[in-house]
């Protein structure tokens, strides 16, 4: 659905910047430029939902794809949280969830709800870090400051393996085991929406997609070309 509030918006903008070099109505346009700030800051201009589904070039659905968006009118101001929390656990000698998506600056806990003991390593440049040995309902934490993909293992445990994907957008999600993803409240506009998967054969694991804008519902299937067979 078009806000039209969001298209006035559009409209003001533009004449702003063609009008803006005359001195003449400088203060006027000032003027125009505050009562445009004060529309922008009282209506968000939500219009957008994202639904994606990613598959591999087999068609087959792909779980744990990151998709993020940044907006062309940037992103809300404040502190970003996700529902899905931020805790990284470790049970049944592996890591819960597979991957996490967590915002920049977020501390995230690491609790062992095993009877074993853990040595959680990264070795990832967002994040390079580890805990020693801890036990039975221990918990360990870290702060993740820098936007980027976490690989983490476990010294004790090879197969032990889990990503932690720190996001500097509130526009992110990962796809369920049917593949499937929704980003909803998107800015109307242009946009860039990418997508990060650990095997996803691309640099960093990450892709821009081709869609260019949100604007009411956006639905869409993503192949991903990723580094396993089959
Ligand atoms: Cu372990």
């Amino acid at each position: 659905m078009v806000n039209k509030s969001c298209t006035r918006q559009t409209k003001n903008a533009r004449s702003l910047s063609v009008s803006q070099a005359r001195p003449v109505i400088a203060g006027y346009m000032k003027y125009m430029a505050l009562l445009v700030g004060l529309a922008a800051m009282t209506s968000p201009c939500v219009a957008g939902t994202l639904d994606l589904r990613v598959v591999d070039s087999a068609g087959k659905p792909v779980p744990d794809a990151v998709v993020t968006v940044v907006p062309a009118v940037g992103i809300p101001s404040g502190p970003i949280s996700f529902p899905w929390g931020t805790t990284m656990a470790q049970e049944n000698i592996n890591f819960q969830p597979h991957v996490l998506i967590v915002p920049v600056g977020a501390t995230i806990r690491f609790p062992n709800h095993d009877t074993v003991r853990h040595h959680i390593y990264s070795f990832s440049k967002p994040a390079k870090f580890e805990f020693k040995l801890f036990g039975k309902d221990e918990t360990r934490s870290y702060r993740f400051t820098t936007p980027g993909a976490v690989a983490l293992g476990c010294n004790i445990h090879d197969k032990m393996s889990a990503f932690i994907k720190v996001v500097s957008t509130p526009y992110a999600g990962k796809s369920a085991a049917n593949g499937s993803v929704r980003i909803t409240n998107l800015p109307e506009g242009a946009a860039q929406v990418t997508v990060w998967h650990p095997e996803l054969r691309a640099k960093d694991n990450e892709m821009v997609l081709p869609i260019r804008a949100t604007s009411g519902s956006v639905s869409q299937t993503v192949t991903l070309a990723l580094r396993r067979s089959g």
